[in-house]
């Protein structure tokens, strides 16, 4: 599927910025990653802590709703099982949801995403990256620094939420920031699930 230019779509050598809201400034001293919803113990972990977390590297196509689609993207970051590991889910959980900043709220911004597509290297909470035209380059802060998901390419890149804070384990889909202002909530670029 690298490189496959879904229907609408057209291709862009440079990277968007797009979001709502605030750029959130990084304070690493009251920076945490919650852990929570169907879980037997809730979890807060500190920036250390998840940077401690094993790294992936991985490329990944990005397809934004508003029609254009980067290749040749590699990333660096923590795969979305790694938190995996650190929690036992009680039984049934399906989906989640991941949060992120929205105008200084912590858990403003959230979308929603099914748990099994979920596990691979093409699943990752992203600091760094590169491409053709450049070489390693830390997150800036408006693509998301300090962390940022960077959903597989057979979704839409609203559902990878910048500024991350956290991940809520659900036993249902739950609408997120864009899904509840009428936006698909499986968001296939390749079927073209742009809308309800
Ligand atoms: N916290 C947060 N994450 C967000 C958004 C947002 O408004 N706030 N916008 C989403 C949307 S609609 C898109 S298209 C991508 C854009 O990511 P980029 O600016 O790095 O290209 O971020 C997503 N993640
Ligand atoms: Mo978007």
């Amino acid at each position: 599927m690298a490189n496959q230019l879904p229907p609408g779509q057209f291709e862009t050598e440079k990277w968007p910025i797009l979001h709502k809201g605030d750029v959130y400034s990084f304070n690493k001293d009251n920076w945490h990653f919650k852990l929570f919803g169907e879980v037997e113990k809730e979890l807060s972990l500190t920036y250390d802590e998840v940077m401690r977390l094993p790294k992936t590297i991985s490329s990944i196509d990005m397809h934004c709703v508003t029609t254009w689609s980067k290749f040749g993207n590699t990333f660096e970051g923590i795969a979305f099982r790694e938190f995996l590991n650190l929690v036992t889910l009680r039984e049934g959980v399906t989906h989640v949801k991941i949060f992120g900043y929205y105008n200084g709220d912590r858990f403003g911004y959230s979308a929603n995403l099914p748990l099994d597509n979920l596990l691979g290297d093409d699943s990752l909470f992203v600091y760094r990256w590169k491409d053709h035209n450049q070489d390693w380059e830390t997150l800036s802060a408006k693509h998301g620094f300090p962390l940022r998901f960077i959903p597989p390419s057979s979704f839409y890149l609203w559902k990878g939420t910048k500024w991350v804070s956290g991940i809520k384990f659900m036993t249902e889909d739950e609408e997120g920031f864009w899904e509840e202002l009428g936006y698909s909530m499986t968001a296939n670029p390749f079927k073209e699930e742009r809308y309800k």
